[in-house]
């Protein structure tokens, strides 16, 4: 038989047995954990159970893994059954047998052999269920375990609404637990022993250890509860027993404390030293260990500081990291622990020191893992947007606090307990005031219950409620007041306003309540990693408007002392099922892509973090231009307005300008032989040296400093492709990042060249769409010039009602995962003209009908817009290629569908200099073009 030993749960280390239901327990002391993930069956409840259609599945599991990225609005919120059979060794008669649940989704009822042996509401938090007296102990007898789980919307139960999904299943590990009849505690599936460090400084440190034990043998037992601390090597350093008497039937709680150990090592995110604390319940008679939990120990103190920030073991520390949810590509939030444990390896290669757990406690081998790398946590319960006024909701919101402190206690990565995000976000009862004023009584005795509960469970930690930019009616509800830490979740610049704003409110807040330690628990910018703009604006989903967001915001947080963190929303993209945008439910404000591939945000804060030698070419690697221009950026749209002073983005080059961005023509270039083009473009390397050097296919190219770690070079790239080198030298050593840039050149006049191969253009756009699959670079067109292409007549198509967004629509288009190509378009177009040479050419031309009578309610978090339905207008055009009509009485929503993606392709020959000429002619309405792709065969 093979025997593992593990770690499961944050603190238990638990032997852990493949086969274990057939293997006995007399060799081994305390207590068994097996996995029991394997081998289940699965049924969704939809045609009732006895019906049911069983698949085989896997634990981890979720049911919502392909319907969440679907075009079908919704995903299956319902029940699902899982089922496993279980045997037991006859000689495990008399042991404690528990099912321990890391998770599931979110209501469960577990039964075995048909009896109900309990029930948890949440989903997010532990929970352990005793089921030995419903087992048949008999060789071989099987044993049914059938779980139900249901995901439905439950008014009675956190969250009620988020901008995440809420995936159903038994989404993370289940164990069989087997237990002597004396055990430490599963209460709250926390462990039983929960540590304390009353007193620590860097000469000397004490230890407090509470434990809860359980006595369900028939009889007194003389019992002696033996603590061991062990250094990082397994050396024992103190070693502490007490002597109890438990009666039968009896759960005791007992408190050992261990005082003066001497220099202790400090747990900092720079030196995560961690000690390990072995408490077992040993039987005073026969010597035996009856149980045995063990946790990690980590010595430090910190606290908060509401003008000059965070401290911790003394010394300042500015927090900056980013929140995190727990899905990942394809897998819905079903993943096995390796990822999650890779997720915070990815945050500390970052240089990040904090994590905020959001909006859910997670699973296990999250705070392990930030226990073990040195990154400060806070954990959060899910009470999200709203609640409901009912002592059910009011409970279930207790029970997980409960939960969550009770199972994570031990980790001294955690500094801060929270238990609200930004519950004043949807609003209730906005036409009866005095029922709103009600309702939001309710929300502040909800918090002050929860807040008084948190500091009687935990003493030891900070408390903290996260807001959204709402300042005064957070003031008026007493939401700023009630936490010890209030965190703001911030969008001046995204979701609302102008960018500035946010450094405003940080001062409002501080100059309102001086007293209150404030930290910024959010702050993001969609960053759809396809898509690049030289003229980055708000919403148009650029790395570009991003990495400018990002640059502010850091900046404006690391100039106030008073701000103690700083986290980005969100470590990696993450999965909103009713999101629509240009990526369809996914939220992608994160640094990382869903499968955790790093954005070039991702590598501007490891410039401006790390303190190891950095530099890294920004990740746009496909891209493409008009040949012989040069286009440089501007600042980004959401700065201006802010004086000059601020150091964003500055161009690096003596060859680039603060001017807007524009394009100039190289006429003396036009004389070039017809491949040896250049276009010139802005080309990004992020670092934390002083100076950078670049060179383009083994040529220099001058640079110099800005202060933002992002250096930027007017960069000369030829038509296919270019190798660009980065060198920094800090302290006499070189280090450098290749990359191999991909570029086409497309010509500006067909006949000067460069040798046409290619056009794939953006219609009504201002932005750059990137196509890795198909590789291709979608350009903004243009208007159309003799000898050249772009269109004619018409106009940028733009959503009514919405402020925030100048060109294009945020809808899901169906049918494609390529919504940038058909979210913008011209319209009231007349003629598209592409002078073309002779020769064979494939033409594709992309619509999609824009305006819906279906409305989509504003997504709660866009502050300043609002839904407004369009109106439809019916349009019908016929289209001539080269004067044949090529389609007649075309309208693209009577042959697609409204926001739905179709392609007309043509194969065309071209001959005697005539070129392409595309005619729109209205029949009815306005005629519309979203994209075009041009290929020579
Ligand atoms: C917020 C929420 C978070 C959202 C985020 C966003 O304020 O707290 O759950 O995902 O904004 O991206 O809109």
């Amino acid at each position: 038989m093979k025997i593992y030993c593990k770690q499961i749960g944050p603190q238990s280390i638990l032997c852990f047995f493949i086969l274990l239901m057939s293997a006995t327990l007399s060799a081994q002391e305390g207590r068994l954990v097996t996995s029991f993930n394997g081998e289940w069956l699965f049924a969704k409840d939809s045609i009732g159970l006895k019906k049911s259609i069983w698949t085989k599945v896997n634990i981890p599991h979720s049911w919502n893994k392909e319907d969440v990225t679907d075009d079908t609005p919704g995903y299956y919120r319902g029940v699902g059954w899982y089922k496993k059979n279980i045997t037991i060794h006859p000689g495990l008669k008399g042991k404690k047998i528990f099912l321990y649940f890391e998770g599931a989704n979110q209501e469960t009822e577990v039964y075995v052999n048909g009896k109900k042996a309990g029930r948890h509401v949440g989903g997010y938090t532990r929970f352990c269920l005793q089921i030995d007296p419903f087992l048949n102990f008999q060789d071989g007898t099987k044993n049914e375990v059938l779980v139900k789980v249901d995901n439905k919307f439950n008014e009675d139960i956190p969250p009620l609404s988020a901008d995440f999904t809420f995936f159903g299943g038994i989404y993370r590990d289940v164990y069989v637990v087997t237990a002597n009849p004396v055990h430490f505690s599963f209460n709250r599936a926390a462990n039983g022993v929960f540590l304390s460090t009353p007193v620590v400084s860097a000469k000397t440190a004490s230890v407090h250890i509470r434990s809860q034990l359980i006595n369900q043998s028939s009889s007194w037992r003389k019992l002696i509860i033996t603590n061991l601390i062990k250094d990082h090597k397994g050396a024992v350093i103190a070693k502490k027993s007490i002597q109890v008497r438990l009666k039968a039937g009896a759960e005791e709680e007992y408190n050992q404390q261990i005082d003066a150990i001497v220099n202790p090592q400090l747990w900092s995110p720079e030196n995560p030293y961690l000690y390990t604390v072995i408490t077992q319940i040993v039987d005073a008679k026969t010597k035996r260990v009856l149980d045995l939990v063990s946790n990690p120990l980590g010595f430090r103190w910190f606290k908060f500081d509401a003008a000059s920030g965070f401290y911790l073991n003394g010394k300042p520390y500015k927090l900056i990291g980013a929140s995190r949810h727990q899905d990942f590509k394809a897998m819905a939030n079903a993943l096995p622990n390796a990822y999650h444990v890779n997720d915070i390896k990815l945050l500390k290669k970052m240089g990040a020191n904090f994590l905020r757990v959001a909006h859910y406690p997670q699973d296990p081998a999250v705070l392990e893992s930030c226990d073990r790398l040195g990154i400060l946590t806070s954990v959060e319960i899910p009470i999200v947007n709203a609640i409901t006024e009912s002592e059910a909701f009011y409970q279930h919101c207790k029970d997980m606090q409960v939960e969550m402190i009770r199972q994570n206690y031990n980790h001294p990565s955690v500094i801060l307990w929270a238990y609200m995000n930004e519950v004043l976000l949807r609003l209730k009862f906005t036409d009866d005031k005095p029922r709103q004023q009600i309702y939001f009584d309710h929300i502040t005795r909800l918090a002050e219950q929860l807040d008084s509960l948190t500091r009687k469970e935990d003493p030891s930690r900070y408390t903290m409620i996260s807001n959204h930019g709402d300042f005064k009616r957070y003031k008026q509800t007493r939401l700023i007041e009630i936490p010890m830490v209030v965190g703001w979740n911030l969008y001046q610049g995204w979701y609302s306003g102008n960018i500035k704003g946010f450094a405003d409110f940080l001062d409002q807040h501080h100059k309102e309540f001086p007293e209150k330690p404030v930290m910024v628990t959010e702050y993001g910018a969609d960053a759809d990693p396809r898509i690049h703009s030289l003229t980055p604006e708000r919403f148009d989903k650029s790395m570009e408007y991003s990495l400018d967001f990002h640059e502010y915001y850091l900046k404006t947080i690391q100039e106030r002392p008073f701000v103690a963190a700083g986290m980005i929303w969100n470590l990696s993209d993450f999965n909103s099922e009713s999101r629509e945008e240009t990526m369809p439910h996914i939220n992608n404000k994160g640094l990382l892509t869903l499968d955790r591939q790093p954005k070039d945000l991702y590598r501007f804060y490891q410039s401006r973090l790390l303190k190891t030698p950095y530099v890294k070419i920004s990740n746009w690697l496909l891209r493409g231009g008009l040949a012989d221009s040069t286009v440089s950026r501007t600042n980004t749209q959401a700065l201006k307005g802010i004086s000059d002073d601020t150091e964003i983005s500055q161009l690096s080059n003596t060859q680039t300008s603060k001017k807007p961005s524009r394009v100039t023509h190289n006429s003396a270039a036009l004389s070039q032989d017809l491949n040896s083009h250049t276009s010139t473009q802005p080309l990004e390397v992020f670092s934390n040296a002083d100076d950078v050097s670049l060179f383009l296919n083994g040529e220099f190219l001058k640079g110099a400093k800005t202060p933002s770690n992002r250096f930027i070079w007017q960069v000369p790239f030829k038509n296919g492709l270019n190798t660009v080198e980065a060198l920094i030298k800090v302290g006499g050593k070189e280090y450098r990042d290749v990359a191999t840039i991909n570029f086409t050149c497309i010509p500006r006049v067909f006949a000067k060249g460069p040798v046409f191969d290619q056009l794939h253009v953006l219609l009504g756009a201002k932005r750059i769409y990137i196509d890795e699959d198909e590789k291709a670079v979608w350009l903004p067109d243009q208007v159309y010039q003799p000898g050249g292409w772009g269109h004619i007549g018409g106009e940028i198509f733009k959503m009514k009602g919405n402020a925030r967004q100048s060109y294009g629509t945020d809808r899901n288009i169906i049918g494609t995962d390529r919504d940038p190509i058909y979210q913008t378009q011209n319209i009231g177009i007349k003629k598209y003209k592409l002078d073309v040479p002779d020769g064979d050419y494939n033409l594709v031309l992309h619509f999609a009908e824009l305006i819906s009578a279906d409305v989509k309610e504003a997504l709660a978090y866009n502050l300043d817009n609002s839904s407004q339905s369009e109106k439809v207008e019916e349009r019908i055009f016929d289209v001539f290629i080269n004067d044949v009509p090529v389609l007649q009485r075309f309208s693209p929503k009577e042959k697609y569908g409204a926001l739905t993606a179709g392609s007309e392709e043509f194969k065309l020959t071209i001959t005697n200099g005539k070129g392409i000429e595309i005619t729109f002619k209205v029949i009815k309405g306005q005629p519309v073009l979203n994209a075009l792709q041009l290929i020579k065969n």
